[in-house]
């Protein structure tokens, strides 16, 4: 059948279309790493990072021999071989051969050998990464639809002591030896300067290294699909000294303190006992749970105790000393290092017009209509929490 012209251009149209919008897409959605390059395991600042690169290599230009030599022989023999104008009936045929062993071993020999090869290599970078020093450093990672928590146990009792989201802490130059897991359905970790990803699993705990070479801000993302907000999952590890580590622990085990009575932010403080306290954990506030069924944090908040369990939604008593929010998306300082209060007052507005969310299945947190007043209260308070 014939097409119409018009299908033609509209075919035109589509691909150039996709092609556009693809463009567009990688262009605006980029996550860029340090040296301003989207995210790429081709940038290693750090061991594992730099063993899976170290493979890469070999292996590029083994595939890339392999590749010349056979294009060429494909080509050549197209040209060579193929049927000539004045064979009108196809007969001039080459000479038809086969059963040449030297040909048969060489085929089969050469590849097994260069396989075999690549194979060893990969086990031994397999078998490096799975290897853990005694002196690393546990973080427990888990996997939680939008954002990422990240908990240390500071006094080995395996208990966590620190429980914090989106910007994970650590040394540089030490093996962090991470245990991922998940509290509701698949992700994975992706931290491509690092090391390659490593799926968060519910109900397994899966093992899995990283080490930064320095300090510095190393960014990723979820790289398992996991519903609404999945492309709005991002990570960040902050790579500090061995002292700024140190000084960030002893910072972080402090619990928030409570503002001075008469202030904005202590009003604050009654507002978030009643609107968040049930989500969110604020080290050092107690909070009295009734406990629920469904969806409910796994601790049973006494009055007076103190639970580190947020359960369902980021612990927030040091929210400030981290950079984003929200699954690493929206800034907690403005440029001169003022307290964001314009996107965190939006959020606490509708935090589902800034990152789609389904609150109403428990995925992410819900709009709890707040008027202004709570939330300039509540945002005050928030800017208390170093
Ligand atoms: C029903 C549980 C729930 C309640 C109630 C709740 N939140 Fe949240 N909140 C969440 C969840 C879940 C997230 C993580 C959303 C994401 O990043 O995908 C979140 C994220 C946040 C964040 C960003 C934290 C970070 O590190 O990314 C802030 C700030 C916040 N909430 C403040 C509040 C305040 C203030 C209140 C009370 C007015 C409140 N929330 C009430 C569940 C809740
Ligand atoms: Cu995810």
């Amino acid at each position: 059948m014939r097409k119409e012209p018009h299908i033609h251009r509209l075919r035109r149209v589509a691909i150039g279309a996709t092609v556009a919008g693809s463009l567009l897409l990688a262009g605006c959605g980029a996550l860029r790493d340090d040296s301003g390059r989207p995210l790429t395991t081709l940038n290693p600042k750090g061991k594992q990072a730099q063993s899976i690169d170290d493979l890469v290599s070999p292996v590029f230009w083994v595939a890339g021999v392999v590749f010349v030599l056979v294009q060429v022989g494909v080509i050549y023999m197209v040209i060579r071989f193929r049927r000539r104008a004045d064979d009108v009936d196809g007969v001039d045929e080459p000479v038809q051969t086969h059963g040449i062993p030297a040909l048969e071993w060489a085929w089969t020999g050469l590849p097994l050998v260069v396989l075999v090869a690549l194979g060893v290599l990969n086990a031994k970078t397999i078998l490096d990464l799975e290897k853990t020093p005694d002196d690393a450093i546990d973080v427990e990672v888990y996997g939680q639809q939008w954002w990422w928590e990240y908990r240390y146990d500071v006094d080995g009792d395996d208990q966590p002591d620190i429980i914090t989201a989106n910007q994970m802490v650590i040394p540089a130059g030490r093996h962090i030896h991470l245990k991922i897991r998940s509290n509701d359905v698949i992700h994975s970790f992706w931290i491509p300067q690092l090391n390659g990803k490593m799926d968060s699993v519910p109900g397994r705990t899966n093992d899995w290294s990283i080490e930064a070479d320095k300090p510095g801000l190393y960014q990723g993302t979820c790289t398992e699909f996991c519903g609404l907000s999945h492309a709005l999952m991002r990570m960040e590890v902050k790579a500090v000294t061995a002292d700024e580590f140190e000084a960030w622990k002893d910072e972080q085990l402090k619990p928030a303190v409570k503002p001075a009575d008469g202030t904005l932010a202590a009003e604050g403080w009654d507002e978030f006992k009643t609107n968040c306290a049930s989500c969110h954990q604020v080290n050092g506030m107690s909070y009295k749970f009734e406990k629920e069924t469904d969806g409910a944090p796994d601790a049973d908040y006494g009055d007076g105790q103190v639970s580190l369990t947020s359960g369902n939604a980021p612990n927030l008593t040091h929210l400030l000393s981290r950079n984003q929010f929200a699954g690493n998306l929206f800034a907690l300082h403005t440029k001169n290092g003022e307290v964001n209060e314009a996107e965190l007052g939006s959020w606490l507005r509708d935090p589902s017009a800034m990152k789609p969310m389904a609150a109403d299945q428990f995925r992410g947190m819900p709009n709890l209509n707040l008027s202004q007043d709570q939330i300039d209260k509540l945002v005050a308070y928030l800017s208390t929490l170093k």
